[in-house]
């Protein structure tokens, strides 16, 4: 009898297909009213000698059944944990995902990478409608009544609002300055970025382009502060720690005095080089705000003052990042924005489109 237990519950044992199904063959054998236990319960009605060996061998069929038991055990959980392993499994020899399609167009990483460096300086961005009216785009910025600017062959006239206003496209960014000139009071510290039009078409001109003014006002601040806050961002943009600026004589209706600034750069060989070479070439005008001007904005010449500057952006995008026709910038040619254009969330540093 025990001998075709033993082999039932063998059977049993080693069939049991998961740790629940091994854990009710236990309680069926071994439980409070398992077989074994059964038996067990059974040799009080026998003769001393005959409990004797009966007791033993049933002891040893429950020892045996246990440790086929644990073992099932052991092989099970092995096995579950093969299978995990294996639903689990990563395949780390496989390529990386494909890069993004899309590109950032050159304008849109430049102006990032200008703010992020005019921004680390304390200036925040400043932004106005690209329609505007005479009086914020010309008359605020001391443009005398007959400037050529304001002829028709060279702004963009729309029709005159109801009241009577003459309306146009700027052609500046500094209408953006005068708001914030006529509307926050100062210390001010802002560059605005943002789109300027001019009727203007051939090889260096297009009728919309991208410019960059900035413009700080407070009691102190001197055409030294100007010098120092252009050099450092020219060095920072163009990432050249030593690149020399100049700064010459020259003359804007909105500032007194005005300058026009050079950086540094070899022409040798055809290839345009900035840096520490001996040539120059002109990127940015700049000069401490007239102080008609300031009056015009409602400011206090008499206790304010500041600088401010332009430039133009695609003009610092093609010298940084060497594209030399500037009609394609706005061609929307898919091949030139994969080749010129910049993967989007790749790492951001101020310098970020050298070191792709
Ligand atoms: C250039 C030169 C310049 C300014 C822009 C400015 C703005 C205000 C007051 C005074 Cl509200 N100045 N802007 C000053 C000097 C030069 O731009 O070559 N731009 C492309």
């Amino acid at each position: 009898m025990p001998d075709a237990l033993k082999t039932e519950l063998l059977t049993l044992v080693s069939e049991a297909p998961d740790l629940a199904a091994l854990e009710e063959v236990r309680v069926a054998a071994l439980g409070k009213k398992g077989r074994i236990t059964g038996l067990m319960k059974e040799l009080g009605g026998l003769s001393p000698e005959e409990r004797r060996e009966r007791g033993a061998a049933l002891n040893a069929l429950k020892d045996e059944i246990a440790a086929a038991i644990d073992a099932r055990k052991t092989e099970l959980h092995a096995a579950h944990l093969a299978a995990r392993l294996e639903a689990e499994r990563v395949d780390v020899t496989l390529p990386v995902r494909p890069e993004p399609r899309g590109r950032i167009h050159p304008i849109s990483q430049t102006v990032d990478e200008l703010v992020a460096i005019f921004a680390e300086m304390g200036f925040a961005v400043a932004e106005g409608p690209d329609v505007e009216d005479d009086f914020h785009n010309f008359t605020a910025l001391n443009f005398p009544p007959g400037h050529p600017a304001r002829d028709m062959h060279d702004t963009f006239y729309l029709p005159d609002t109801a009241d009577g206003r003459r309306m146009l496209l700027r052609t500046h960014t500094s209408p953006v300055q005068v708001r914030t000139m006529m509307s926050v009071k100062p210390p001010i510290r802002i560059i605005a970025p943002g789109r300027t039009y001019r009727s203007d078409y051939d090889m260096t001109h297009t009728p919309m382009f991208h410019q960059v003014e900035g413009l700080v006002i407070d009691e102190a601040t001197h055409m030294g502060h100007l010098k120092g806050c252009l050099i450092d961002f020219c060095r920072a943009f163009f990432d050249v720690d030593d690149l020399p600026l100049r700064f010459r004589p020259s003359f804007f209706p909105f500032t007194e005095p005005s300058a026009e600034v050079d950086i540094g750069c070899s022409r040798k060989g055809g290839e345009l080089k900035l840096g520490n070479y001996g040539d120059w070439l002109e990127i940015l005008g700049c000069g401490m705000v007239h102080p008609n001007v300031l009056e015009a904005c409602g400011i206090d010449s008499t206790r304010y003052q500041g600088f401010a500057f332009g430039m133009g952006i695609e003009r610092i995008a093609m010298l940084k990042y060497g594209i030399p026709d500037l009609r394609t910038f706005f061609e929307a040619d898919l091949r030139w924005l994969k080749h010129y254009g910049f993967v989007p969330l790749d790492i951001p540093s101020p310098a970020h489109g050298l070191t792709r």
